[in-house]
């Protein structure tokens, strides 16, 4: 089974607490706080890796954790940053967040990309030491790390794909044009998930994808060609492939038809890829009945084509031909097999919003939001007391106090921030 999509949850990890620590030392009279800082939660990094062929390895929609920040310590030791969580995928994966509207597209072998951020560390009671408060015995708490749910979705970078009916020797092309060898036999639905051959030649080399054959209603879900269509949509060519003289006796230029249909109800940009024709199985005719349908295909698809071949992958006629006609229709590109656009790498920051919203919830609750001011609530224990009033002054030096008495705060109601209930009660008056 052929792997292309997965969902998965992700999420970075924790950063460390910071320490409340006094230090002790026999010659010190009166030790100061030496309480480290928590480190950094690790992230979760997505990492493009060209051993990889699927997303087998995410299949049934995986949870992954990245480890926390260590914790401080005290004689300030600061706690440990662990190493980030590595997802390995294929190239040509593309990772989406759809709630939050971010992308990123992993192309090249080694292209890495942080997908949630790991929490920032708390401080600890050496850091929070301030002119007024030497010894605060208090530290901060380590932040969450990101998570996000992710969709993952592959999709093979081949230059140029073989599309066309069941049977109609795609397979077989690709057998005889590169060093892949996918199986080959006379029933339908042989290929059952796409495979891909490198077309060489003395200074190029070109992927060439073999996929399910397409049969009518393709675009709507039958068969199987449908769910692989998504892979041809990145390459620059389509070689269409097309049995001269079908064994079941329908009609080559209906079944050129019904698969065109497929291709443009499909959308994706399909339509408008350049199309070479392959009557396939040239063997099974005589010689002058090729030629002469070469001609009639040439007159009957006129530029809708930008090259008719004959080919036979039983006796290897014209098969260099139309390696050759591969080559001068897929135009050269940099980095050849690159060429899906630039690559978003979009790295998460934490809200940069001082902005905050006061309601009132009810009689004695009043809620508050804004990133800035949930993030300082999370690094607080508001059951340690020093801690609590710590809060207070930077509430109230942001401003929140006073929005608050605005929107008819008494002290010694409740509070709600970021989910945390507390008693505000300032102590000194509002100014
Ligand atoms: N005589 C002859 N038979 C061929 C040629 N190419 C393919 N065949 C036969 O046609 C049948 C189908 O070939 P495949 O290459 O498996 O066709 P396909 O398009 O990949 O088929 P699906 O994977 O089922 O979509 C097999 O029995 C092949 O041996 C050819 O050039 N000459
Ligand atoms: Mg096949």
């Amino acid at each position: 089974m052929f792997h292309d999509h997965a969902k998965i949850f992700v999420r970075a990890g924790a950063g460390g607490d910071g320490v409340v620590s006094l230090r002790r030392e026999a010659h010190v009279p009166k030790g100061g706080p030496d309480g480290g800082e928590g480190g950094r939660g690790a992230d979760v990094v997505v990492v493009c890796d060209a051993s990889l062929r699927d997303l087998a390895g995410f299949r049934g929609g995986k949870h992954f954790k990245a480890e926390r920040g260590g914790h401080g310590r005290g004689a300030n030791k600061h706690g440990a940053t662990p190493a980030p969580l590595e997802l390995r995928v294929p190239p040509g994966t593309v990772v989406e967040d759809p709630e939050a509207g971010e992308r990123w597209e992993l192309l090249e072998p080694g292209q890495r990309t942080v997908v949630a951020c790991g929490g920032s560390g708390g401080r600890g009671n050496k850091q929070c030491a301030t002119a007024t408060r030497q010894t605060p015995r208090f530290a901060e708490r380590g932040l969450p790390g990101q998570d996000r749910m992710l969709e993952l979705r592959l999709r093979l970078l081949a230059d140029a794909g073989l599309v066309g009916l069941p049977n109609a020797g795609k397979s077989s092309l690709l057998a005889a044009l590169t060093r892949a060898r996918p199986k080959v036999a006379d029933d339908p639905f042989t290929t059952i998930e796409p495979v891909l051959g490198t077309l060489e030649s003395d200074d190029r080399q070109l992927v060439l994808a073999d996929i399910p054959g397409l049969i009518e209603g393709a675009s709507e879900g039958a068969g199987l060609g449908h769910e692989f269509l998504a892979h041809v949509e990145r390459c620059r060519l389509l070689v269409h492939v097309l049995d001269l003289q079908p064994l079941d006796g329908s009609d080559p230029v209906a079944n050129h038809a019904a698969v065109e249909r497929e291709l443009r109800e499909h959308g994706g940009g399909l339509a408008i890829l350049p199309r070479i024709l392959c009557l396939s199985k040239a063997d099974l005719v005589p010689e002058e009945r090729a030629a002469a349908a070469v001609e009639e295909w040439r007159e009957r698809l006129g530029n809708t084509v930008v090259d008719v071949h004959a080919t036979s992958a039983a006796t290897g006629a014209g098969v260099r031909e139309l390696a050759a006609a591969v080559f001068r229709h897929v135009p050269p590109d940099e980095g050849e097999q690159h060429h899906a656009g630039p690559v978003a790498h979009r790295v998460y920051r934490p809200g940069s919003g001082d902005a905050f919203r006061v309601e009132r919830a009810r009689d004695g609750l009043f809620r508050v939001e804004g990133d800035r001011v949930e993030r300082l609530v999370a690094r607080h224990d508001v059951e340690n007391d020093e801690a609590l009033r710590y809060l207070e002054e930077r509430l109230r030096a942001m401003g929140v106090i006073r929005a608050l008495q605005a929107a008819g705060f008494e002290p010694g109601d409740d509070v709600e921030i970021g989910g945390t209930v507390f008693e505000l009660d300032p102590g000194a008056p509002f100014r």
